[in-house]
């Protein structure tokens, strides 16, 4: 059984819905938040995802982010090294997906080029008169980006765990990926030990 940790952000313009997806997820659905409260600085959460078909979990602390420009030019520091990323879009507001880009631009910059899993989320999607971003446009945009990419509506609670689930998912593999890399790098090690100590005799 493995525990592992990760720091995940959760960043996107404001309103698109990040902190009433975080507190639901985290509240187990027992609480949608009506009311707009506008973030202003980074809520920190915290949940224990289990990884499916494993006794492994994975720790989120989640860092639910202030959308407004004022308050997130302020979040460089706590955006430090991340292992996962949440970029949020509203499916009515079409600036808010346009926006995404920039958010992820600047989530790359914390990583310094390393790749963490990602996951670009359509919210909202109960508002179905007032869409104006499709779903094909946004999936291509979150292929070609290196991200994974669902829909959701925290207020309808239809698919408010399957991000987490799926950056908790990709957190794991990359940490089994590792494990493999590293047990294969003894294996040679032990292997060309043993050669020598045969070319030795
Ligand atoms: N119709 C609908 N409204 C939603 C949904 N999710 C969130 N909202 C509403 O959208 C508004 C903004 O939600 P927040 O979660 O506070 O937005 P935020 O992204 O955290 O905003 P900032 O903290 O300013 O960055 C609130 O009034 C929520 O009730 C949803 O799935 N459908
Ligand atoms: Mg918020």
């Amino acid at each position: 059984m493995v525990k592992l940790a990760a720091k995940c952000i959760v960043a996107g313009d404001p309103a698109v819905g990040k902190s009433a997806l975080v507190q639901m997820f985290c509240n187990d659905g027992a609480h949608f938040q009506k009311n707009y409260t506008l973030t202003t600085g980074v809520e920190l959460l915290v949940k224990t995802v289990p990884v499916p078909e494993t006794s492994d979990s994975v720790e989120l602390f989640i860092f639910d982010s202030a959308g407004m420009e004022l308050f997130s030019e302020m979040l460089d520091k706590l955006w430090e090294q991340p292992n996962a990323a949440c970029i949020v879009y509203d499916v009515t507001n079409e600036q808010s997906f346009n926006n995404c880009a920039k958010w992820l631009e600047k989530l790359r910059t914390q990583t310094s080029g390393v790749h963490i899993p990602g996951v670009l989320v359509g919210n909202k999607t109960d508002l179905i008169d007032r869409r104006v971003v499709e779903q094909k446009q946004a999936q291509e945009w979150a292929e070609t980006s290196g991200l994974e990419y669902c829909e959701i509506s925290v207020k309808e609670m239809e698919n408010y765990e399957v991000p987490f689930h799926i950056l908790a998912n990709s957190f794991h593999q990359l940490y089994k990926e590792k494990v493999e890399i590293f047990h294969s790098l003894v294996n040679w090690k032990t292997g060309a030990n043993q050669a020598t100590d045969i070319k030795d005799l």
